[in-house]
């Protein structure tokens, strides 16, 4: 047997993943799920306790997925979990207001002091499409910029690809988006100033807003390059449009205060997902009040939602954010542990891969290129990829099951976990 290689069946996966695609599309209910693109079956997990998930065939690994995000204090954390099975005994949804939403509201408003007004909503994409509408609202202007390889989830009008025409026009990269509803979307590069300038010269009173994942995590990791936020910060107020921060990954994540805090640049709308509601489904959006002050039923934006705050959702949300409240000293030991993965990643692959890492996200790139923007991200070899996640998949580590995701760390990763990671990724470049 391999050094490490533990003896995995994946039986039941197989059977369960077959009865799935009888009746959900690709047999999933969210397509990255489905490990198309490293070519394997995909693990059905029955249950997760910090740092471990356990599959249906009994395989217990250390998961560097996190749920894409959400699981920062790590699975089935005591006290999140307590206040949630408590709650559940008062009802699961009312349609109706509730104290945890203002306290909600609060804490969002006093960890991320930007969002001074927010709203709750189900989900990162629904936080993102409205915060779009509320700019457009706000400024009375239509066209959006966006970045290549920056998701943000599957809104029509940002599911879209650069056009012929270089970046400046783009098309939609979808099905059953019509071209309409993509005309108004922009297509910049991330870290590319000229780019931004260019379309910003070519519409200078048209753009509502310039939206950015901060750091990018949807093409793998990418850092902003220094002074690319500063410069968005500054080009967006120079031209009347809005900046708004993707925080749906960074959000609570790079630190107490999202990305805006950890890089000192306030945008002026944010959305929040994944860890605002501690596993539960969340988005919010916000921003000054001068600006959220447009949307229904203040204003003249309608957005709403059947279970948005719900009291189950809010006290998974609330718990969450006051367990990181309460001990700031996470971000360090949560940075320490990335460190410590990307660091025996970059020894180990001597060059043949490019490791991206800032605080607790992280990526291994299959390229010798120095990965810095989309072009970078696109030269890995994903059929490498693809064979480095089986070979930690076989060894008990579950990681981002596509190049072009990022690794989560959380508080419930272990020193012995995070070792055993380091030992396969050395024994993978080195075998
Ligand atoms: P959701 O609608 O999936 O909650 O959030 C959409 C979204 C918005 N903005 C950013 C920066 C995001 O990363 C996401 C969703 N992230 C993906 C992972 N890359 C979720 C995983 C999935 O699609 O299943």
């Amino acid at each position: 047997m391999d050094k490490g290689r533990e003896s995995l069946t994946d039986v039941r996966s197989k059977e369960l993943f077959e009865a799935a695609k009888r009746h959900i599309p690709g047999g999933v209910n969210s397509p990255v799920r489905a490990f198309g693109s490293v070519g394997r079956t995909p693990r059905f997990i029955a249950s997760a306790k910090g740092d471990r998930i356990t599959d249906v065939d009994g395989n217990e690994m250390i998961d560097y997925v996190c749920s894409w995000g959400p699981g920062i204090l790590g699975h089935a954390h005591p006290r999140v979990i307590e206040k949630v099975k408590e709650a559940c005994g008062y009802g699961l949804t009312y349609g109706a207001p509730t104290e945890k939403e203002v306290c909600l509201a609060k804490l969002i408003s006093e960890l991320v002091p930007s969002m001074e007004v927010n709203r709750l909503v189900s989900s990162g994409t629904e936080a993102v499409m409205s915060a779009i509408r509320t700019a457009r609202g706000y400024t009375k202007r239509d066209k959006i910029i966006k970045f290549k390889g920056c998701y943000h989830g599957h809104w029509d009008g940002l599911l879209v690809k650069a056009g012929s025409a270089a970046l400046t026009t783009s098309v939609p990269d979808s099905a059953g988006v019509p071209a309409d509803y993509t005309k108004h979307t922009l297509v910049a590069l991330y870290n590319n100033k000229e780019s931004v300038e260019k379309l910003f010269h070519e519409n200078p009173k048209d753009i509502a807003a310039v939206i950015v994942e901060p750091v990018a995590a949807n093409m793998g990791v990418v850092l902003p390059e220094p002074g690319f936020l500063g410069f968005l910060r500054e080009i967006t107020r120079e031209y009347g449009a809005l900046l708004i921060f993707d925080e749906v990954i960074t959000g609570f994540r790079l630190a107490l205060g999202g990305a805006q805090e950890y890089f000192g640049i306030l945008p002026d709308l944010t959305t929040l997902g994944k860890i605002v509601g501690g596993g539960m489904p969340i988005g919010a959006y916000g921003g000054r009040r001068e600006i959220m002050r447009m949307v229904s039923p203040d204003g003249p934006v309608y957005q709403a939602g059947t279970l948005s705050g719900n009291p189950i959702a809010t006290t998974a949300g609330i718990e969450t954010l006051l367990i990181l409240k309460e001990d700031p000293l996470i971000y360090k030991r949560l940075e320490k542990k990335a460190e410590r993965i990307a660091e025996a990643a970059r020894e180990a692959a001597g060059g043949k891969a490019c490791v991206n890492q800032i605080g607790s996200l992280l990526s291994v790139f299959f390229t010798e290129r120095e990965v810095k923007d989309y072009e970078g991200a696109v030269s890995s070899d994903t059929a490498r990829y693809a064979e480095y996640f089986g070979y930690l998949l076989e060894r008990g580590i579950y990681t981002a099951p596509a190049q072009f995701e990022a690794m989560f760390l959380s508080d419930a990763h272990t020193d012995e976990d995070i070792e055993k990671t380091c030992r396969a990724i050395r024994q993978y470049f080195t075998s």
